[in-house]
């Protein structure tokens, strides 16, 4: 059983959250990881107040593309702007001390001791309401940490990691130089959403090749953005602003600084148009939901199992009377019941 959180701990917590403790948000963090949405609520309810500053950058790519590396040199550059910036790693793959998540941490040393830095590496260990939803809270948590920025490091792989990236504001897709044909194999669904590509391992041969092909691509899904405008996504692509393609090298931080001004213009260019506004609103539409998947499914479960007058309606399957099939009878429950249960 997850460790419970009491009301006073909870407070002192986000007492300490607020007064910069990274332990505090470490600990806030656990909570939610283990306690899944249960928790979560608790935290989030008590937190919401302090959020609303952060701005969500997502970095996502194939496995080794330097996402770590990259993902590094940006926070360090951030850094020295004097901004307060939290990174979180996403990795599904890996168990919780994997590997690859220790070798993030090895890279991140430099860093590691600055007070304005925060990481935190999250790997799918069946989180209770999901990953993606997981992630989203994980971000309230460190958003009312008082971060600049939050940093969202991803594989490309999962459709929760899709999920993930949906919630940045800006979100920026890393290839290298010589993948041909993988790049076509960037998922359609992230290639429609990304905001600035990033070619990284600049100093390999054939870098300018790929950036030509991402270019082409992009070329391509421009035509085909216009014939999906009831895309929600797809219009926001849309409206003036095309993914810029950038060369860097990121383990001697290369261009690095070019990519941070891309950064920021396209941050500028989302709260001047209000696509901000609209990503956050379409967001909020995905944590409800998520959140009243959860909520229904637990009561579903708990409802059709010891409710007596369900467990009645139930046996009705058993007669094998036409109007007692087990989609009539879900109506019925859905009607009588769910709604009074909730
Ligand atoms: N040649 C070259 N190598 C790089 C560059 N940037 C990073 N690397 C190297 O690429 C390897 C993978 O880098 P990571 O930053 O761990 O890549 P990643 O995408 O985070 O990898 P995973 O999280 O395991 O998917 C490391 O050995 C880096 O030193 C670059 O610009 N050029
Ligand atoms: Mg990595």
């Amino acid at each position: 059983m997850p460790e419970a959180i009491n009301l006073i701990e909870l407070k002192q917590l986000i007492q300490r959250l607020r007064e910069n403790d990274r332990r505090a948000a470490a600990r806030l963090i656990t909570f939610i990881e283990n306690g899944g949405p249960d928790q979560a609520k608790h935290i989030i309810k008590e937190i919401f107040p302090f959020t609303g500053k952060a701005y969500i950058i997502g970095i996502t790519g194939p496995p080794g593309a330097g996402k770590s590396t990259l993902v590094n040199s940006l926070a360090t550059h951030l850094l020295n702007q004097n901004f307060k910036v939290s990174i979180i790693a996403v990795d599904p793959t890996s168990p919780f001390s994997g590997g690859a998540l220790l070798g993030d941490r090895i890279r991140m040393k430099d860093n590691f001791q600055a007070k304005n830095l925060f990481i935190r590496s999250m790997a799918n260990r069946g989180q209770l309401g999901g990953l993606a939803q997981t992630t989203k809270d994980v971000i309230q948590v460190l958003d009312a940490f008082g971060s600049d920025y939050i940093i969202v490091e991803t594989v490309g792989v999962g459709q929760s990691e899709i999920d993930i990236f949906k919630s940045a504001y800006t979100t920026i897709v890393i290839s290298v130089p010589g993948m041909g044909d993988d790049i076509q194999a960037i998922k359609a669904g992230i290639m429609e959403i990304t905001d600035i590509f990033v070619v990284n391992k600049a100093d390999l041969p054939k870098a300018d090749k790929t950036v030509a092909e991402i270019e082409a691509m992009l070329d391509l899904s421009g035509r085909i953005d216009i014939n999906h405008q009831q895309h929600c996504v797809k219009i926001i692509r849309t409206e003036g602003w095309r993914p810029p393609v950038i060369k860097t090298i990121a383990f001697r931080g290369e261009n690095i600084g070019e990519l941070a001004n891309l950064i920021q213009k396209h941050k500028d260019h989302v709260k001047k148009t209000g696509i901000l506004e609209q990503k956050l609103r379409i967001r909020n539409r995905h944590y409800v939901a998520e959140i009243l998947k959860y909520i229904l499914s637990k009561n579903i479960e708990k409802m059709v199992f010891t409710n007596p007058d369900i467990e009645k309606l139930i046996e009705k399957i058993l007669t094998l009377d036409k109007n007692f099939d087990p989609y009539t009878i879900s109506e019925e429950i859905l009607k009588e019941f769910l709604v009074r249960y909730l």
